[in-house]
C-alpha cells in the first residue's frame, strides 16, 4: 500500500512541476462548429432539382412542377454511393436559382407537391435525410437566394418567404451540418411571368444579419457557407483547387457575396481577422447538373486525385459534387470514377512511415513531454508538439533504421490555438547528404506535400517563420505507388495527335474504331494524323505490373490544317489563328472598349455536314469577355447566313470548360460564332478555341 502512495507521490510532484502553460492562440481560432466541419474534409454536393429535367445548369424559373419527374429516385442509392466513396456528408440542393422545391414548402407552389413524383406527396429532403441517417452521413442543405420563379423576388415579402424556407429545411429534417448558399444573382428571371430582369443589392437585400441568426437558433452546429462565410468561404473558383498559400482567416467584413475580389478567396488573408476556411467545391464533371451528353466526361481518377491534392492537401476541404441523373441516380460510371479515385487515395496513404520512429525537435517547450516531438506521430489529433514561446524557428527530424522511400507528407497544425506556420522547408538525408525536397508556405488544418520518391535515412521539416510559438499536432509520411496515369490527348492544328504520360516506363496503346483498347492494339510510338471525326479510345499499360488505366475516350473531329479566320468584327485578323490552333490555353480577343456584338468568321476550307460546334471559354487565370449568350450562323459562300442556334451557355463564366451544341444537320462551308453578351462592362469578346461537331 505505501509504495503506491509514494508512486501516486512522486507522480504529482512531477506532473506539477511540469505543468508548462500551453502557447497563447495566435490570431482567430476557430469555433467548435469549424472544428467539427475540418474533419468532414470530403463530402458530397448533390445537383439534382428541376434542371436535371430540363436539361439545364440554370432554369428560367418558368418551368412547370410537372416537369419534376425521376423514374426510379432513390436518396439511399446516392448515400450508399457516398459512403463508399469515403464521403462524410451530403449537401443538397434544395432550391435553386429557378426556385423549385425539393420539399413541400409552405411559403410556394412551386415545390415537389404538384409535381408528379410520389403523386405529389414525396418530401426529397425527408427522404434524404433518412438515407443519411441510415449511412450516418452529415446532411447539408444548399438554398439559393436568387428565385427566378418568386413573383414577389425583389420585395422585402420575397425576403420574409426566403427565411421561412430556411426555417422549414432548418427544423424538420433533423441536425443540419452546412447551409450553402449561392452568391449567383444573375438578374433576368421569369418571376411570376413577368419576365424581366430585376436587380437588388447583394449585401443588404436579403438581410443576412438575420439570416445567420436563423441557422444558429436552429442549427447552432452548422456552418454557414457564401463567397464570405459568415463560417466558411468559396475558395473563388469551381475547378477544384485552392493555391498553395491557403489561410483559414481572412478580413471577413471586406468580403460579401459577389464580392468582385474573389480571387483572394484563393489563399486568404495572412492578416485576417476572422477564421475563414475555404472550401473547394468542383463537379465530377463538366455541369453541375446531369447532362447525359456529358456521360463521356465524368472526371478521370488522374483529375480527381490532382483535385484532392489541391483541396485537402492544400489545407481545403473537398466539396465533390455528383449530378444525379433524371432517373434519380447517381450514373454508374460516376460510380465507377468514385470507385476508382478512392482507391488510388487510399493506395497512397496505405501506410504510414513515421509513427513508431525515432523524432527529435530542436526545441520543446518548457522541455515538458507534453508538447514533446513525438506528439505529432502518436496518431492523437488533441495532442501537440509545441515551441517556446520566443521560438517560431524550429525543426523535427525523423530517422529511419534503414533507408526508406518516400514521396508524401502530410502535416497538421493544431488550429485550435489559431493558424500559425508562415513558410517552412523539407528536407531529407540521402546517402549521408541533406537534400531539400520543397519550401512551402502554410499549413493550418491539413497540408500534403508530393514529391519524387527518394530513398532517405532521415526526414526533416525546418519550420522557417511562424506568427508565434510551433504548434504542430500530426506529422505522416507516405510512400505513393507509382502513378498510372490514362494519357494526355493534344493535337495541331495540321491534324497530328499526340499522346503522353508523365511516367516513360508506361506504354500507351489506342483504338479509333470505338472497340475498347487493349495492351493488343495499336502501340503509340508517335504522333499520328487524325483528318476526319472519330472517336479516339486509349490506355496506359504498365507491363511489369500488368495494369492498365481505364479507357479514355476523346471525341476528335475534322482536322483543321485548311482552316482559315476569314473576318473579325474588331481587332486583328492575323492574331485570330489562335482561335482554331486546337490549343483552348490560347485565346484571340476582340478589341476592348467595343459596343456592338463581336463575331469571328471562319472558311473550313471545304463544305462540311455540320451538326454542332464548339466554343472554349478562355482559359487566362483572370478571364474576360467570355461569351455567355451566343448567335451560330452557317453560310456556303460567307455572304449569305443562315442562323444554325442561338441560346445562353448557362455558368460558363464559373465553369470554363469547352461547350458543346448540337443543331439540326446543316451543310456549310463558313461558319460564324456571334457573342450576343458576354462578361464583362463591354462587348469585348474572347475566344479560347472553336471547332465544329460534323458528320458524313
Ligand atoms: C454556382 C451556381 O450558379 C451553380 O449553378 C452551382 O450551383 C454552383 C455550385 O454554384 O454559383
Amino acid at each position: 500500500m505505501k509504495i503506491y502512495t509514494l508512486l501516486f507521490f512522486i507522480l504529482s510532484v512531477a506532473s506539477s512541476c511540469t505543468k508548462v502553460a500551453p502557447p497563447k492562440p495566435v490570431g482567430p481560432i476557430p469555433s467548435d462548429r469549424h472544428l467539427a466541419w475540418h474533419d468532414v474534409e470530403y463530402y458530397a454536393f448533390v445537383h439534382f432539382n428541376m434542371n436535371t429535367f430540363t436539361d439545364m445548369e440554370w432554369g428560367t424559373g418558368g418551368e412547370k412542377p410537372s416537369q419534376f419527374n425521376p423514374s426510379a429516385l432513390d436518396t439511399k442509392q446516392w448515400a450508399k454511393v457516398a459512403k463508399e466513396a469515403g464521403m462524410k456528408g451530403i449537401i443538397i440542393t434544395a432550391k435553386h436559382h429557378d426556385g423549385f422545391c425539393l420539399w413541400p414548402s409552405k411559403t410556394t407552389e412551386h415545390t415537389v407537391k404538384n409535381s408528379p413524383w410520389k403523386g405529389g406527396k414525396g418530401d426529397l429532403i425527408k427522404d434524404l435525410s433518412q438515407a443519411c441517417k441510415a449511412y450516418d452521413l452529415k446532411l447539408g442543405v444548399y438554398l439559393s437566394p436568387w428565385d427566378r420563379n418568386a413573383a414577389n423576388y425583389g420585395s422585402p415579402e420575397y425576403v420574409a418567404d426566403f427565411h421561412e424556407q430556411l426555417r422549414e429545411l432548418l427544423t424538420n429534417y433533423g441536425p443540419i451540418f452546412e447551409v450553402w448558399f449561392d452568391g449567383a444573382n444573375g438578374g433576368s428571371g421569369y418571376y411570376g411571368g413577368t419576365n424581366e430582369i430585376r436587380k437588388i443589392d447583394n449585401k443588404t437585400y436579403y438581410e443576412w444579419d438575420k439570416t445567420t441568426e436563423i441557422v444558429r437558433e436552429l442549427q447552432p452546429n452548422a456552418v454557414i457557407f457564401s463567397d464570405g462565410g459568415p463560417d466558411i468561404r468559396w475558395v473563388g473558383n469551381e475547378d477544384g483547387w485552392a493555391n498553395e498559400t491557403n489561410w483559414s482567416i481572412m478580413r471577413r467584413d471586406e468580403i460579401y457575396p459577389g464580392w468582385p475580389r474573389y480571387v483572394e478567396l484563393r489563399s486568404g488573408h495572412e492578416d485576417g481577422t476572422h477564421w475563414l476556411p475555404a472550401e473547394v467545391n468542383t463537379s465530377i464533371r463538366p455541369g453541375w447538373y446531369y447532362h447525359a451528353r456529358e456521360d463521356h466526361q465524368v472526371k478521370s481518377v488522374p483529375r480527381l486525385v490532382k483535385t484532392y491534392y489541391e483541396s485537402i492537401g492544400r489545407n481545403g476541404s473537398f466539396l465533390l459534387n455528383l449530378p444525379v441523373d433524371t432517373r434519380g441516380l447517381v450514373h454508374e460510371r460516376d460510380v465507377a470514377a468514385l470507385k476508382a479515385f478512392k482507391s488510388h487515395i487510399d493506395a497512397d496513404f496505405k501506410t504510414e512511415l513515421a509513427g513508431g520512429k525515432q523524432i527529435v525537435a530542436s526545441d520543446t517547450r518548457g522541455g515538458d513531454k507534453m508538447y514533446s516531438a513525438n506528439k505529432v506521430i502518436d496518431g492523437d489529433p488533441a495532442t501537440y508538439w509545441a515551441t517556446n514561446d520566443n521560438v517560431t524557428k524550429a525543426s523535427l527530424t525523423i530517422s529511419f533504421k534503414r533507408p526508406t522511400e518516400v514521396n508524401r507528407l502530410l502535416l497538421q497544425e493544431y488550429i485550435p490555438l489559431g493558424q500559425r506556420v508562415k513558410r517552412f522547408s523539407l528536407e531529407a538525408n540521402v546517402d549521408d547528404k541533406w537534400v531539400v525536397i520543397d519550401t512551402q508556405t502554410t499549413i493550418g488544418y491539413k497540408r500534403i506535400l508530393k514529391f519524387e520518391t527518394l530513398s532517405a535515412t532521415q526526414i526533416r521539416i525546418k519550420f522557417l517563420d511562424s506568427k508565434g510559438p510551433l504548434a504542430i499536432s500530426n506529422v505522416e509520411l507516405y510512400r505513393a505507388p507509382n502513378f498510372l496515369v490514362e494519357p494526355k490527348v493534344s493535337r495541331n492544328k495540321d491534324g497530328f495527335v499526340t499522346l503522353t504520360v508523365p511516367n516513360n516506363d508506361v506504354e500507351i496503346y489506342y483504338t479509333l474504331d470505338g472497340s475498347e483498347p487493349t495492351s493488343a492494339s495499336t502501340k503509340y510510338e508517335q504522333a499520328f494524323l487524325i483528318e476526319h471525326p472519330v472517336v479516339l479510345k486509349t490506355i496506359s499499360y504498365d507491363s511489369k505490373l500488368k495494369k492498365s488505366t481505364a479507357v479514355s475516350s476523346t471525341p476528335i473531329d475534322v482536322s483543321k490544317k485548311n482552316w482559315k479566320v476569314s473576318q473579325v468584327s474588331s481587332g486583328k485578323l492575323a492574331e485570330a489563328v489562335l482561335a482554331i490552333d486546337e490549343d483552348p490555353q490560347t485565346f484571340w480577343a476582340s478589341e476592348k472598349d467595343i459596343t456592338d456584338p463581336q463575331a469571328i468568321t471562319i472558311d473550313l476550307g471545304e463544305s462540311l455536314n455540320l451538326v454542332g460546334f464548339t466554343y472554349w471559354p478562355i482559359q487566362e487565370r483572370y478571364p474576360f469577355g467570355i461569351i455567355t449568350n451566343y448567335e451560330f450562323l452557317v453560310s456556303s459562300d460567307g455572304k449569305n447566313w443562315t442562323q444554325a442556334s442561338k441560346g445562353e451557355f448557362s455558368n460558363i463564366v464559373n465553369s470554363r470548360l469547352e461547350q458543346r451544341i448540337n443543331f439540326k444537320k446543316t451543310k456549310a462551308r463558313f461558319i460564324k460564332l456571334k457573342a450576343v453578351r458576354v462578361s464583362g462592362d463591354t462587348m469585348q469578346a474572347s475566344f479560347g478555341e472553336i471547332g465544329v461537331i460534323s458528320s458524313k
